[in-house]
């Protein structure tokens, strides 16, 4: 494989990463990361791994791309992790080194590590960076993801897989050095750190930042940025669905965001009512793409088809796509109306969930990754999403929830006797988690359950709505029926 950053080999004389105020130049970039790079070569051991505090900083960015170049694989961390969610994810990927911006205050999990503080004060003008390019098949990242029960799994992901994803995206969007991407995505998962950070410096152009998403600050950024370069803004649907929301009455931002040249959604569905709000409101058409952690973009809408409001466009370059019935069957038919399992294959498809050989096995058929999502391909190749196999995982601001992690999070509080997690639709989070709970004694108040999710678990798993109840529906086996509590 060729370098995962040509530009930090060739040093264009151009801004690589711009966070708010602060901005590195490749060259700057090349020097930084460069020089962490060398040091992290020497880890001892035999398959060192670096956890990165992933704030939403140039320190993150910096770190990732050392490790990146050195060939030591790189666990992101969420900065908002709770005890539990830390403690085993240090246990399972045993990192040797905790990289972070030097004013962190780390917690307790990482007493028993190294930490080594990101440097990103240039030293020298670089010539470029000179290591050479690890095997492409080895692992480049290691990034956790929930599933329906028990804790998040890490994610295995090879350069290949980083490299390929980024080509087919840049194919599918004419996506080139001169683009500036946009946004305000955690670094701690797929969407903001590989799309919306890796992707740029593949590409040699550059990333902006915005720090915490509001519409305004976009729009500012927006009008600052799209007379001098083209704009791409990614975003999850809540972001889209609260910048629909101000349009109508924000002239400004319209016009703003009319300038990009275009505006990605991704990580879970951009609501067909938001899609024409904006529409109306800018003239843009919001693309989508389709993916996951563990098989990065499978499909996208292109820039040279249609837009086609509701569906996820067709295969990206590189990956195979199918549909599977429940029983087992590919599905031939491309009528856009037989539903069946999204099943992919290809270049950009991850190797393993660390340390879970049982779960890497049960997620392939015939060398196919088993989405979970259903779905339809019409006989154009466009893919429309319809719904999850898995009722106990919740989408969520584009976070993936499982139900099961946050039930046995609730369970350890001594005010609950029984729970039930599910997700219920909203209109700003697409949905919503909703704690179902048979108290033991007198009823806790619910933030005082959100709380306890927050800190054992992350911010983002907490229930939003707590709804207490004498008990929970069963079938004959004691399973609790979710369906019938909604209705
Ligand atoms: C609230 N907060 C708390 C508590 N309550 N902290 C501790 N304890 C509590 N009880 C804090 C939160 O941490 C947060 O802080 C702030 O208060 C507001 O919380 P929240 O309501 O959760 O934030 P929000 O405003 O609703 O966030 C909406 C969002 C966010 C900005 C859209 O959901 C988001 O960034 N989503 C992106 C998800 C994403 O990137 N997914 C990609 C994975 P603070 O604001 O300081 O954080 S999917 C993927 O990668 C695949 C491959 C794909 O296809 O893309
Ligand atoms: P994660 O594991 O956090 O990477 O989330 C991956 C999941 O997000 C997929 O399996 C889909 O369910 C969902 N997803 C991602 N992009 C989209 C999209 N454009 N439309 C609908 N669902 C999406």
């Amino acid at each position: 494989m060729d370098a995962l950053f040509p530009a930090l080999r060739t040093v264009p004389a151009k801004t690589a990463l711009r966070f708010g105020d602060r901005a590195l130049s490749y060259g700057e970039l090349a020097d930084v990361a460069g020089s962490l790079a060398r040091e992290l070569r020497a880890l001892p051991g035999e398959h060192p791994r670096v956890a990165v505090w992933a704030s939403p900083t140039l320190e993150t960015n910096v770190a990732a791309v050392a490790a990146l170049l050195a060939g030591v694989p790189v666990v992101p961390i969420n900065p908002k992790a709770g005890e539990r969610e830390l403690a085993h994810i240090l246990a399972d990927c045993t990192p040797s080194l905790a990289l972070c911006a030097p004013d962190t205050t780390l917690p307790a999990a990482f007493d028993h590590l190294d930490r080594r503080d990101v440097d990103v004060e240039p030293r020298q003008s670089s010539g470029g960076v000179t290591l050479d390019e690890p095997d492409p098949a080895t692992a480049g990242m290691i990034i956790y993801t929930s599933g329906t029960t028990g804790p998040p799994k890490g994610v295995v992901l090879p350069r290949r897989a980083v490299a390929g994803t980024l080509d087919a995206l840049a194919e599918a969007w004419a996506w080139t050095e001169a683009d500036v991407v946009m946004h305000a995505l955690p670094l701690f998962h797929v969407h903001g750190l590989v799309l919306g950070t890796l992707g740029p410096l593949r590409r040699g152009g550059s990333v902006y930042h915005l720090g915490r998403f509001t519409p305004s600050a976009l729009g500012a950024a927006l009008t600052e940025t799209t007379a001098a370069s083209p704009v791409m803004v990614f975003g999850v649907p809540t972001m889209y669905h609260r910048l629909a929301e101000q349009l109508d009455e924000d002239k400004d931002l319209a016009a703003a965001v009319a300038s990009a040249r275009l505006l990605v959604s991704g990580s879970a569905a951009l609501p067909v009512a938001d899609h024409e709000r904006i529409t109306r409101a800018t003239g843009q058409q919001v693309i989508e793409r389709y993916g996951m952690t563990e098989t990065l973009m499978n499909t996208s809408v292109r820039v040279d088809g249609p837009r086609r409001p509701g569906t996820v466009g067709v295969p990206l370059p590189g990956m195979d796509l199918r549909l599977v019935d429940e029983t087992g069957r590919v599905i031939g038919a491309r009528d856009g109306e037989t539903i069946g399992e999204i099943q992919v294959r290809g270049a950009s498809v991850f190797t393993e969930y660390l340390n879970r050989p049982d779960a890497t096995a049960t997620a392939f058929s015939d060398g196919w990754f088993r989405t979970g999502d259903m779905a339809t391909v019409d006989a154009e190749g466009f893919v429309r999403i319809v719904g999850r196999k898995a009722t106990d995982l919740i989408k969520s601001g584009g976070y993936k929830i499982g139900a099961g992690e946050i039930e046995n999070a609730l369970l350890e509080h001594p005010g609950v006797a029984e729970v039930a997690v599910t997700g219920e639709d909203d209109p700003d989070l697409g949905e919503r988690i909703v704690a179902w709970v048979v108290p033991a004694g007198e009823c806790p108040a619910e933030t005082e359950l959100a709380d306890h999710v927050a800190r054992l678990l992350s911010p983002h798993k907490r229930p939003r709505v707590v709804r207490f109840v004498k008990s929970l529906p069963r079938n004959e086996m004691g399973k609790v029926t979710k369906r019938a509590l909604h209705a």
